[in-house]
């Protein structure tokens, strides 16, 4: 008995307290909601990208709109870290309220709190380490991350929904009778002050993956996007895609076939004569770096007409690898972006000839796509009509 009225009295001291009330709790609401809707579209068009639905073909312009909405996603996952720490911190005491619900209304509001923090804390989790490279789990990421963030969604909708109004009165009542904080104790301002810093500290720190300007001041961004291979990081190397011997062999045909008038042989020095497009385009992650690099190569649009395509004839083109297994080893052209002039497949990037690890000899560069559809490596073009 004594035990519980000392937690009581603990909780009631703790409600008490500004960094606990819900004034901070809406503040610190609005915040997280801001986030979740950024990753959450963010995420939802990177879904969009690599599994597209037939209505929505994805656009190839502006060629660095993917470069922008992914580097905007890992971002703001990463910022949402420390305000979901500091929402959970500044909400807790609340858990020790008794009765714990007043009523079925009331019952049916916390309990769709459960899979909003459990989501919450699996997005990031989940993310967070896919970007690391840790994969702790035997699940498919992107699935999983995918299916949880709909839940998470719908759970948070709800949740606004039964906040909103006293949200808003936390916020509209700026004489809120125990806003004060005692002495030495940590105000909200303080508190909130503390949390935009954190949060503000690991965007700069992680931004550099994406943005030139803060590279030097990149400590959690899972890569250093100038280094790798001519300026470009490699994501997975030709020793690890197995391609190294059929990548280099002097036998090597690029093949374009399919729905086309006359199939096409290509060999890597008719490439490299044929390859007078230069496009300047990024190679922008799912994990959230990017790089922006000068590539030279053939137009598919031209690749087409070689293989006598009428240039007014929608087709999509599917873009195989050399490589034999594996998820990226191939990867779909909607009939936008084969016809885009800048779709091309490059043999050389920055002034170079391509590096094996870069796709050598020659590998799919196009505006607005994800990293996972840049196929290196390609040895075949496959037409089918749009
Ligand atoms: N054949 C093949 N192409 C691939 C991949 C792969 O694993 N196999 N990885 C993709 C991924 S995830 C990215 S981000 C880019 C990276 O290209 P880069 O290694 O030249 O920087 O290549 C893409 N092309
Ligand atoms: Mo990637």
């Amino acid at each position: 008995m004594k035990a519980l009225r000392a937690l009581e009295t603990a909780r009631d001291d703790a409600l008490r307290r500004p960094v606990h009330d819900a004034r901070t709790a809406a503040i610190l609401g609005i915040a997280l909601g801001v986030c979740f809707l950024i990753c959450f579209l963010t995420g939802f068009y990177s879904h969009l990208q690599q599994h597209p639905a037939g209505w929505l073909p994805i656009p190839p312009r502006p060629a660095s709109l993917y470069r922008v909405t992914q580097g905007l996603h890992v971002a703001t996952g990463f910022a949402t870290v420390p305000l979901l720490v500091a929402k959970l911190w500044s909400v807790y005491p609340r858990l020790f309220r008794w009765p714990p619900v007043s009523g079925a209304a009331h019952a049916a509001e916390r309990i769709m709190v459960l899979p909003l923090v459990c989501g919450a804390v699996f997005l990031l989790f989940s993310g967070v380490a896919n970007v690391s490279r840790w994969y702790p789990w035997g699940f498919y990421f992107p699935a999983a991350h995918y299916w949880v963030a709909w839940i998470t969604v719908g759970a948070l909708v709800a949740h606004i929904g039964a906040k909103a109004s006293a949200a808003r009165a936390a916020l509209t009542r700026p004489g809120h009778p125990v806003a004060a904080a005692a002495p030495g104790t940590l105000g909200r301002r303080g508190f909130l002050a503390a949390v935009g810093v954190a949060a503000g500290v690991v965007t700069v720190t992680t931004a550099g993956q994406t943005l030139p300007a803060l590279r030097p001041l990149t400590l959690f961004a899972q890569r250093r996007p100038d280094i790798g291979a001519q300026g470009v990081p490699v994501n997975r190397s030709a020793i690890q895609a197995g391609v190294v011997e059929t990548a280099s062999d002097p036998a090597f045909r690029l093949r374009i076939t399919g729905a086309v008038a006359r199939p096409v042989e290509l060999t890597a020095s008719d490439l490299d004569r044929l390859a007078r497009r230069e496009a300047e385009l990024p190679i922008a992650c799912v994990e959230g770096w990017s790089v922006s690099a000068c590539w030279r190569g053939v137009p598919v649009t031209e690749l087409l007409a070689a293989a006598g395509v009428a240039p007014d004839d929608d087709v999509d083109v599917r873009v195989e690898s050399l490589q034999a297994d594996g998820r990226y080893r191939a990867s779909e052209l909607n009939h936008l972006q084969a016809r885009d002039p800048d779709t091309m497949l490059a043999v050389a990037v920055n002034g170079e000839r391509l590096d094996l690890d870069h796709g050598y000899p020659c590998r799919l560069i196009g505006p607005n796509r994800a990293g996972v559809l840049q196929t290196k490596w390609v040895r075949e073009l496959v037409v089918t009509p749009a």
